[in-house]
Parts: structure tokens; C-alpha cells; sequence
């Protein structure tokens, strides 16, 4: 077990000298500088640029570090994952290869309800056990936010539970973690088919309760055929709106319910999936600032065919986000470096927009971008260092983790 991150304090100042930084800093771009210093003062960066207009070390306590040329980049951030979770759905995955679709398995009682049934049976210290190896396989790969959503509980103490289980991986482990509220995930056994009545209390009770205890960064719903309609959905999204949460969307994933445009009327951080998005809902989400975040892990576990409208996104202008997606249904994917390769070779996103997607982007979908997702002064010291001699390595690579040493919040 690590000692809690509490503990260790990062020395007054750290210099990391000698990079090729890919900051990811000014909106666009990869922001390379080669031969670059980066100037870290506690929690925060100083100064990222080329080494001659470096401050000078503030006094011979200062630690400096030789980078050897290697690569610096913005810890990675995974903005859509359902990490904490109870069990697996291998036998779920035998029964889609002998045939069985994600709907019909669903509709058979297993999928979500399965999980929630193994999620329920766990206790919080379990399911953080449980999470503890998927948070380290991100970890290890460069990860210094994650995002976890509920939506497996599915009452206010199951809610509660997982909710307060995200929260205990951010103390065991040196990364930030951003809590998402998903009650709106699925309807439970026990709502006896009034989905009406289950959203008045995700909207009226669960969210207001948990909310007020501290356990809601930003609140997501399913919005789907085999989830909840436009019309549920945004009721939730009007019980955020009363307690100033900003929201997120599953949207377009398996049909087009129009979902895009839903979020984008909400002022939504983000929308996800949006492999049926039309271009009125790309362009809805232009106008309201909303990213799209991309899934890739989900596309290729289901084998879905029709893509997300990536050059829609472009030409309009939306930001573009990539993530795991990580759950145990759709994208069991704990690799965040994978997610950006299927998002070249399968979506045909540049090795700039997967980087800004985990990085820049990434921030942006969950509204933390003034203090991370890139390398530059006032941010967060959340850095990647990597043993390669290009970023696009990191998104060329299938199965090759190259990372040198990983830094959050200057520890
Ligand atoms: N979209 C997904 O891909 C996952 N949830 C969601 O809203 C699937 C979750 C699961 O099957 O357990
Ligand atoms: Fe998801």
C-alpha cells in the first residue's frame, strides 16, 4: 500500500531541465519546445518553456532534474470511466460471442442490473479493492485525473457508497478523482418499471442528498432506448441546474434520440459516445461550448459500426475528448494509451487531437481546465514524462507503455 498522499510534501522548488515538452498549451496545437525547462513551485508550475528564459533556481534547495531529452506532456486525464464497480461480466462477453446482443442481454435481466446486484452485495472498502487495480493500471500509464461515475447503486446508500468509494481511491493514490453522479444510469428491480417515479427520486432525493454531502462534482445520465428518454433526462439535468452542477451526457451511443442537442441546451461539459449525433446536434454543441468525448474502448467491445461524425466535429469546431470508458459491460479497457490508438485507427483522429483529447480536451470536459491539461504556469504541476522521442509514439504504440516517471501536483 502507498503511504497517503497527505503525507509527503514536494520540495520548495523542482526543476525538470533538458525535456522536448508537448505542453498542450494555447488552445491548439502540441505546443512543442525542445530542449525545454520546466520550473515546478509546490503544487504548481512556475515556468514551461525553452530553457533560456528560465528563472534561476530560488536557492540551492532547489531540485533539479535532468530529463536526458526525454518527453514531458500533461498528466493524461480520463474523463469518462465507471472504475468503481462490484465483479465482471465475462460471462456476459461468452454469451455476445456466441451471439446474444448488448440489448438483449439487458433486456434479459443481466447487463447493468447485473452489475448493480454485485455492486450492491459489496461493501465500500470492496469495491475500493476492487477499483485499487484499474486505478494503478491508468496510473501507470500517465493518468493523473480520473473521472468515476456512479450508476450502479441505484438508491441513495448504494449511490452513496460507490460515490464515497471514488472519493477513498483519491486518498490511497497520488491523482486527482472527479465524482459523477449517475443515477439516471438504468431503472432498478425494485422501481417496478415506473421510470417516471425512479427520476423524481434521482432528481428530488438521491442527487440533493449527496450533492449536499459533498460526493457530486457533475451529474451524467443515460439518455438511451434501453435507458431514459430526453424528456427524464432532462428533469435530472434541471435538479443539477437548482444546485449549480454542471452536466454530462451518454448520448447517441446505440440511436439518435437527439441527445447532442439535449446536452448542448443544458450548457453540458460534455457529450459522450455520439456515434448516431446528426450534424444539428454537432452543431448545437458548437454553439454551447460542449465537448465531445470520444469512446472508442465501447465502439470496439460492442463492434458497432456507424462512427462518431468526427469531421462534423471538426469543421464545426467542437472540442474533442478520448477515454476509456472503462466498465464492465461496454469497454472493460484500463489502458487510456490504447483508447488514444483506437481513436486513430478506428475514428481517424490525428495524433494531436488524441493527445489534446486526454489532456487539454479532457480538462475542458470536466470543467477543470483552468487547472490542469496543460503545461504552463499557474497550473497544476501534473506532468507525464515519457522514454520516447515523439508524442505520436504514444499514440502509435499498441500495447507499449513508455512511461518514465509521472508527477502530480509536483510529487
Ligand atoms: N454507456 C455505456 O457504455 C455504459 N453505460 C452507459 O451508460 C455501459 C454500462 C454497462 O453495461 O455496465
Ligand atoms: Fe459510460
Amino acid at each position: 500500500m502507498q503511504s497517503s498522499p497527505k503525507a509527503s510534501q514536494p520540495p520548495r522548488e523542482r526543476i525538470w531541465r533538458n525535456a522536448l515538452l508537448a505542453s498542450m498549451a494555447g488552445g491548439t496545437g502540441l505546443g512543442m519546445v525542445e530542449a525545454a525547462t520546466v520550473v515546478v513551485r509546490g503544487e504548481r508550475i512556475a515556468y514551461a518553456g525553452p530553457a533560456a528564459q528560465a528563472p534561476e533556481p530560488l536557492g540551492p534547495d532547489s531540485e533539479v532534474i535532468d530529463c536526458g531529452g526525454r518527453c514531458i506532456t500533461p498528466g493524461l486525464i480520463d474523463c469518462h470511466t465507471h472504475l468503481v464497480h462490484g465483479g465482471n461480466r465475462a460471462h456476459e462477453f461468452e454469451l455476445r460471442l456466441q451471439g446474444a446482443t448488448y440489448q438483449q442481454i439487458a433486456a434479459a435481466g443481466g447487463g447493468i442490473i447485473a452489475t448493480l446486484r454485485a455492486t450492491r452485495a459489496a461493501t465500500q472498502e470492496g469495491l475500493v479493492a476492487q477499483a485499487l487495480p484499474r486505478l494503478d493500471a491508468l496510473v501507470a500509464e500517465g493518468v493523473t485525473t480520473v473521472e468515476v461515475k456512479s450508476g450502479y447503486g441505484l438508491d441513495l446508500e448504494n449511490e452513496r457508497k460507490m460515490l464515497s468509494a471514488a472519493r477513498q481511491l483519491g486518498t490511497l493514490r497520488h491523482v486527482g478523482v472527479r465524482t459523477t453522479f449517475l443515477g439516471a444510469h438504468a431503472l432498478p428491480p425494485e422501481a417496478g418499471g415506473d421510470a417516471d417515479a425512479f427520476i423524481a427520486q434521482v432528481a428530488g432525493q438521491m442527487l440533493p442528498t449527496l450533492a449536499a454531502e459533498g460526493l457530486v462534482d457533475a451529474v451524467d445520465a443515460f439518455c438511451e432506448g434501453i435507458a431514459f428518454s430526453p424528456s427524464q433526462v432532462a428533469r435530472v439535468f434541471a435538479a443539477a441546474a437548482r444546485l449549480d452542477l454542471p452536466v454530462k451526457l451518454h448520448a447517441d451511443q446505440l440511436s439518435n434520440l437527439h441527445g447532442a442537442e439535449l446536452a448542448a441546451t443544458h450548457h453540458a461539459l460534455s457529450a459522450d459516445h455520439l456515434e448516431h449525433t446528426d450534424e444539428a446536434g454537432v452543431r448545437a454543441m458548437a454553439r454551447a461550448g460542449t465537448v465531445a468525448v470520444l469512446l472508442p474502448g465501447a465502439f470496439y467491445f460492442l463492434r458497432e459500426k456507424t462512427l462518431p461524425p468526427v469531421e462534423l466535429l471538426r469543421r464545426h469546431g467542437v472540442p474533442m475528448a478520448v477515454a476509456t470508458d472503462c466498465n464492465p459491460g461496454t469497454s472493460p479497457l484500463t489502458s487510456l494509451l490504447l483508447a488514444m490508438n483506437m481513436a486513430a485507427t478506428q475514428f481517424r483522429l490525428t495524433v494531436e487531437e488524441c493527445l489534446a483529447g486526454t489532456t487539454r480536451e479532457a480538462a475542458r470536459a470536466l470543467g477543470i481546465a483552468r487547472d490542469t491539461g496543460s503545461v504552463e504556469a499557474g497550473k497544476y504541476a501534473d506532468l507525464a514524462i515519457w522514454d520516447i522521442g515523439s508524442p505520436s509514439e504514444l499514440v502509435y504504440r499498441i500495447g507499449f507503455n513508455p512511461l518514465h516517471s509521472r508527477i502530480w501536483r509536483g510529487r
